[in-house]
């Protein structure tokens, strides 16, 4: 008997013992360049190869059992093995591989993928989603996104809006134009960031941006109203847009105060700027809605999607065009030239109308809503009260918490420590995958979960923050 009951059975054991792990650490150091990654550091310790998957848990090489509590990455939304996806991938790779809609031809999936978004696009005060435009990641999105928002404006005559406002430690991919519409000081650093014509304003971080004594509420208008301060520093028209994530994903799951979006609204509307949500995160079922704008109430011109539209199956993003924009775009603009060899991919297509489908037949973005997201933000109250937890929070099924080095203070560690990395070195021990950022812990579990699995989750993590303390504690950084 294993005494550890996170180790696969034996059936999983014996099919990844075949795998011969230090063979394809040393081949993927020889060879394969990874996202964000120091390979110098990584050949030292060989990456861990996942080998298999099976509804909320991953199998590495070595038959470790792992619940995957951020969903591969932020995208497995509906869960690893759904036969569905890969049947309406192998039906439409044998019926039409590929075929591009450049010049004048389109393809069965992609139509009926666009108009089944569109139908899932809720209306907002009465700017509807009737188009679509299809690329193959979040970040190819937001490209287009820039190319879509400056050619609106040239063709409304004013030329002179090319101006794209985003957020510090904001995350919209990792293309040119991404890493610039992105406030990550990291990326910016490498490439000679942001591109021309792209600032930035502060996130809306009560945790870490709230002054002494203020209301997270007044320090939400606050953290709006930067953005006001910015427009009238860079003259209105002069401003083409504002791109934001409704939750800032990558940067922390950070959950912006409740009277932040209206005050938004209110400024893009008195400006006349456009409104880019990026939701590749926050969209299909993730914060218990199809999209994360009806939520907090607002209302985009262009929303970004990629990840949750496929589960991650396949890549395929997009931007949804609201009416503002596409009937411009369309009545005035003659031919827009931008596109991509994979836009409107049939494979990527029909996997991305399978999981609609799938998503839609078993209701996640209500059973989300209604059932998992408050279970969830209850079991979370309960990790806030452990003594390493300065802060936890939850919005639909993504949640975040702070390690911290006195909880009646709320001090933080020096982030020299890692203490974040310190954490998530004890989840892989324990059979847990919840990212580190900085020293704010987070997770986005697939929404396939049940309770129990909640349970499972949050006992898991319970473990590793007990092991964390331990090991502060063990080294004198923690009473
Ligand atoms: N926008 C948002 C809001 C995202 O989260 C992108 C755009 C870019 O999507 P592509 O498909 O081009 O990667 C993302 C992607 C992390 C992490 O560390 C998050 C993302 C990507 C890579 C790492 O949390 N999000």
């Amino acid at each position: 008997m294993n005494p550890n009951p996170l180790i696969a059975p034996p059936a999983l054991v014996r099919r990844a013992e075949q795998h011969d792990t230090k063979a394809i650490q040393a081949l993927d150091s020889a060879h394969y360049i990874h996202p964000f990654t120091d390979h110098g550091d990584l050949a030292t310790r060989g990456a861990r190869v996942i080998t298999q998957a099976q509804g909320i848990y991953i199998w590495d090489s070595e038959g470790h059992k792992i619940l995957d509590a951020m969903s591969g990455l932020w995208c497995v939304n509906a869960g690893y093995g759904r036969k569905e996806l890969a049947d309406a991938a192998y039906q439409q790779l044998m019926t039409l591989p590929y075929y591009n809609s450049f010049f004048q031809t389109t393809n069965v999936p992609a139509v009926q993928l666009a108009a089944k978004l569109a139908a899932l696009a809720p209306e907002v005060k009465g700017r509807k989603f009737e188009h679509v435009f299809f690329s193959s990641s979040g970040s190819e999105s937001n490209d287009t996104n820039v190319r879509l928002v400056r050619r609106y404006w040239d063709l409304m005559g004013q030329p002179q809006r090319k101006t794209i406002i985003g957020r510090h430690n904001a995350y919209h991919g990792s293309t040119m134009a991404g890493a610039s519409l992105g406030g990550m000081g990291g990326m910016h650093a490498q490439g000679d960031l942001p591109i021309p014509g792209i600032v930035h304003i502060d996130q809306p971080y009560f945790f870490e941006n709230g002054k002494p004594g203020e209301s997270e509420a007044d320090f939400g208008l606050r953290a709006a109203r930067a953005l006001e301060e910015k427009i009238l520093e860079i003259g209105a028209d002069k401003v083409a847009a504002f791109i934001a994530e409704p939750v800032q994903g990558a940067g922390g799951v950070i959950i912006p105060p409740a009277t932040y979006w209206p005050e938004i609204q209110r400024i893009v509307d008195q400006y006349g700027i456009l409104l880019i949500s990026d939701e590749v995160i926050c969209a299909f079922g993730r914060l218990g809605y199809w999209f994360a704008y009806e939520k907090f109430g607002y209302r985009p011109d262009l929303v970004t999607f990629a990840k949750g539209v496929t589960s991650g199956y396949i890549p395929l993003g997009g931007v949804m065009v609201g009416d503002r924009v596409a009937k411009v775009l369309i009545d005035k603009g003659g031919e827009f030239n931008h596109g991509y060899t994979y836009s409107g991919h049939p494979v990527a297509c029909a996997v991305g109308l399978a999981n609609l489908e799938l998503m839609e037949r078993e209701d996640l973005p209500r059973k989300v809503r209604e059932d998992l997201a408050p279970y969830l933000a209850r079991r979370f109250a309960e990790i806030a009260e452990h003594p390493l937890v300065g802060l936890a929070e939850t919005c639909g099924f993504v949640a975040g918490l702070v390690l911290v080095k006195d909880k009646a203070s709320k001090a933080v560690y020096d982030p020299e420590l890692a203490v974040g990395m310190m954490c998530r070195a004890h989840c892989f021990r324990n059979g847990l995958i919840m990212r580190a950022v900085g020293d704010r812990m987070i997770i986005a579990p697939p929404l396939v979960m049940t309770r129990e699995q909640i349970d499972e989750m949050v006992a898991l993590i319970r473990r590793c923050l007990d092991d964390t303390l331990a090991e502060l504690r063990e080294k004198g950084l923690h009473a």
